[in-house]
């Protein structure tokens, strides 16, 4: 084709395509690389919320409004990328909820699944479909899609803890519900406890059939969680991508603990540094004790105390070392719903 062509060429193409703009029509071959790119693009990037910063001005926040008039008095960790959308990665929601002595955070239901990871403060509770769990720090709480929950705080001082949603990926599929509850506080109906020695002890009901996809233990104590961290770390060597990685179980089938949802807790001996290692799932990291740094590709690396949040975002390769203490760190991630759609991806490398 000589220039002159060419350029003819291009301009039928750009009155061919207002034509078709016109039409509410658009030509394939001007977005295909990126509507199927080659690999994972998230448009979120590696980010790290410090404690010491995040905390002065959640104490704030519980000056300037109660739990009851915020509804969920909340700062939601907003991803540098996705600001104004209540993302911390392409797929994830997380916000950290402050409670104060004698408060109600008033008793609703949504589609959404909904974890809470306990980061500070003891007294706390959350009521879940009758039944209220106190929560102490390192506590993961589950409260399933579509069940009551309401949160309050019979004790001392401030309460707080780090509250993981599928929000992005229900507002995705266009399958957002709530309600709200007709009292503030739900009653209970069952004993504290209740869940936990039916379902929580090895043991399940004879004869019992689930009835949701999510499991039926609704707190999951880090008294226990650490424990067998810490058993495992005396008798075998830590995995060299993930460290003392163990995932939180639904005892009925096995599977994750909700349907969207992922959370694990992982132990890295002091001075153990994990190999490279990236999946497709996003995740968010917890520091719950000790001292670590995170290193990814685009970024200096950077050093997480206690209670700091790291977001992670797919496909991003990255590598943990513990600097100070054995180090304990919570994460979730939407590794379950990669996993049901058969599209989870794993690159392990040796370095
Ligand atoms: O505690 O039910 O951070 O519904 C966002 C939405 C917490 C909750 C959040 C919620 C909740």
């Amino acid at each position: 084709m000589n220039e002159t062509s060419a350029l003819k060429n291009s301009v039928d193409r750009s009155a061919f395509y207002k034509e078709l703009d016109a039409l509410n029509l658009a030509p394939l071959w001007e977005v295909l690389r990126g509507l199927v790119p080659t690999d994972p693009r998230p448009a979120a990037v590696p980010y790290a919320w410090h404690w010491r910063t995040v905390l002065p001005q959640l104490l704030a926040a519980g000056g300037s409004i109660t739990a009851e008039e915020a509804e969920r008095r909340v700062l939601v960790l907003e991803n540098p990328k996705l600001r104004g959308k209540s993302q911390i990665t392409d797929t994830l929601y997380a916000g950290l909820q402050l409670i104060l002595p004698g408060e109600v955070a008033p008793a609703h239901r949504h589609t959404q699944s909904a974890l809470r990871f306990v980061l500070e403060g003891s007294g706390g509770y959350t009521a879940v479909a009758g039944e209220r769990t106190t929560m102490q720090r390192g506590d993961l709480i589950l409260t399933p899609f579509w069940t009551w929950h309401d949160h309050g705080h019979d004790g001392e001082g401030p309460v707080v803890w780090m509250d993981c949603l599928d929000v992005p990926l229900v507002s995705f599929l266009k399958t957002g519900f709530r309600e709200e509850h007709s009292k503030t506080a739900q009653t209970t109906s069952r004993p504290e406890g209740y869940s936990d020695a039916r379902y929580g002890s090895g043991l399940l009901p004879v004869g019992y059939q689930p009835t949701s996809a999510t499991s039926p233990v609704f707190n999951y104590p880090y008294a226990r969680t650490r424990e067998a961290l810490h058993r495992l770390a005396q008798s075998q060597e830590p995995d060299p991508h993930i460290g003392i990685c163990l995932r939180y179980v639904n005892p009925v089938n096995g599977d994750w603990v909700m349907p969207t949802l992922g959370p694990s807790m992982r132990l890295l001996p002091e001075g153990f540094s994990t190999s490279t290692y990236r999946s497709t799932d996003s995740a968010v990291f917890v520091a719950l004790e000790g001292e670590v740094s995170i290193e990814t590709d685009d970024q200096p690396s950077v050093k997480l105390e206690t209670n700091d949040v790291f977001a992670m975002p797919g496909w991003c390769p990255y590598r943990i070392r513990a600097l100070r203490g054995d180090c304990v760190l919570f994460s979730f991630s939407d590794r379950p719903v990669h996993e049901k759609l058969g599209l989870f991806r794993e690159e392990k490398n040796h370095t």
